[in-house]
């Protein structure tokens, strides 16, 4: 092992995903998703925007190949929407969305930077909702002759695959909180989406396999190894049974154990399992990706229909993210040795990691600390240039991370790689545009692309680490 902790053929990285980042929402001949009908509708987004022009990555896609290169990453893992390859979730391919993600691929290749991309983060075809969405068997089926398409399109160029993105937030924010598209409140729904998730990976997976493609093909879930509050027995099972959802049901069936027995009594889960689904599920991955925030504090509380598995998040006084997330990177140690120990996948990835912080823009000379461009943003490429964002809180945060990284290494986790959320500032989601995650700012009137301190943090860590090798 070298000196720094880190293997030779570590993958650095940067991820961002289709509506966050593309814009261009009518164009080419794309589709409507779920989150242009949910940004859309009243009430849903905190500061009342959609993902209609978002960093126009879309046409930007060069400007974004470029940063990349500078950044130094080799690694780019982006996600590809659904509604432009089938408008309607099904049928003939939409060449030109196709020829969008091949152009990607291809600006990446030239630059040496590999392209990952996520066949689904979030952005289900309309069409397919309207029909039932997850909760309904046929989506597994429409999505498997979806991911079948891009197989065939990207095949010798593309080496990692992911199936799905997270899909607890498909599931249980889509169709149980109602904090995410569609914007459902029903456990029953989102039991059964949780199943059909995992078959559309499942029989991408398959599909996948059958093709008999090179490279390798894995799923990403945001798991949580939640830590008890106090030393005590009663507390360890709380935090045991906490972390049941976002983690043991999804790892245990791609595992092949199943769905966790404990959960599924608790909650009164009706999982639509069907013959042979669950060795679907189970078909070899190469690779888990772990997309880690925060790690929670939690208590034991008495279990009840409103508290089926009997815990409470503890609040701490740990600094906080502008999300009000706890910041933890021995959180991310813990996990991946937990994961690592429990489920032994080959190979694991943190596929997303980063934090979201108010950004003062500062201009450089004379004007340090001056913050007047922070309500309006910056306000061309000329003052973009100008201004610098010091965001050293980030960088903090990234630090602590990468350091977490390095000791799961040492304590024998086959961690292969690690990508920052995000390369640019995006629609957060409900959160609309208020919450920043970027190494880089984005402009909203000129799309003006101005890298933030951190960015320069990560590009050194790329390069000390590239200075490494032996
Ligand atoms: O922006 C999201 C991303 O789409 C999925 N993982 C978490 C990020 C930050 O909330």
């Amino acid at each position: 092992m070298r000196s720094d902790g880190f293997p030779d053929d570590f993958v650095w990285g940067c991820s961002t995903s289709s509506y966050q980042v593309e814009g261009a929402v009518d164009e080419d001949g794309r589709g409507v998703s779920i989150w242009d009908t949910f940004s859309h509708t009243k009430g849903k987004i905190r500061d009342g925007s959609n993902g209609d022009v978002a960093c126009d990555s879309y046409h930007r896609f060069e400007d974004d190949t470029e940063l990349l290169e500078r950044l130094g990453v080799n690694a780019y893992r982006f996600s590809i929407a659904w509604p432009r390859i089938q408008p309607n979730g099904k049928g003939r391919a939409n060449q030109k969305g196709i020829d969008h993600y091949s152009r990607l691929v291809d600006g990446l290749l030239e630059k040496g930077i590999e392209p990952w991309p996520t066949l689904y983060h979030w952005d289900l075809p309309q069409t397919l909702q309207d029909a039932g969405g997850w909760p309904e068997r046929d989506t597994a089926y429409r999505f498997a002759d979806y991911a079948d398409i891009m197989f065939r399109a990207l095949e010798s160029r593309v080496h990692h695959w992911v199936s799905v993105n997270e899909p607890w937030c498909s599931a249980f924010l889509g169709y149980r909180d109602g904090e995410h598209a569609p914007g459902l409140h029903d456990a029953r729904l989102a039991h059964r989406a949780v199943h059909h998730l995992l078959l559309a990976h499942g029989l991408s997976n398959e599909i996948f396999r059958q093709t008999g493609m090179e490279g390798e093909f894995g799923i990403v879930i945001n798991p949580v190894c939640r830590r008890p509050a106090q030393d005590t027995e009663a507390h360890r099972q709380a935090a045991r049974r906490a972390s049941l959802e976002q983690t043991n049901l999804w790892l245990d069936p791609v595992f092949g154990r199943g769905y966790p027995q404990e959960y599924v009594q608790a909650c009164g889960a009706e999982m639509p399992v069907l013959d042979g689904d669950l060795e679907l599920i189970a078909k070899p991955v190469d690779f888990v990706g772990v997309n880690y925030y925060e790690e929670n504090c939690v208590e034991p509380c008495p279990q009840g229909p409103d508290n089926p598995l009997g815990y409470r998040i503890v609040p701490t006084t740990l600094p906080k993210t502008a999300m009000g997330w706890d910041v933890v990177p021995e959180g991310l140690r813990r996990l991946l040795v937990w994961i690592s120990n429990e489920w032994k996948p080959k190979a694991l990835y943190v596929t997303e990691n980063g934090a979201a912080f108010v950004d003062i823009p500062s201009r450089s000379a004379g004007e340090e600390g001056e913050n007047s461009e922070a309500t309006r943003g910056i306000g061309s490429q000329s003052a973009a240039r100008q201004v610098r964002i010091h965001d050293t809180e980030r960088i903090a945060y990234l630090r602590g991370h990468i350091d977490a990284c390095r000791e799961a290494i040492a304590q024998g986790v086959p961690l292969k790689g690690y990508f920052v959320w995000s390369l640019l500032d995006n629609f957060e989601w409900s959160w609309g545009y208020s919450m920043k995650f970027g190494l880089t700012a984005v402009d909203a009137d000129t799309q003006a692309r101005l890298p933030k301190d951190s960015f320069e943090f990560y590009r050194a860590v790329i390069d000390a680490a590239q200075d490494a090798r032996i």
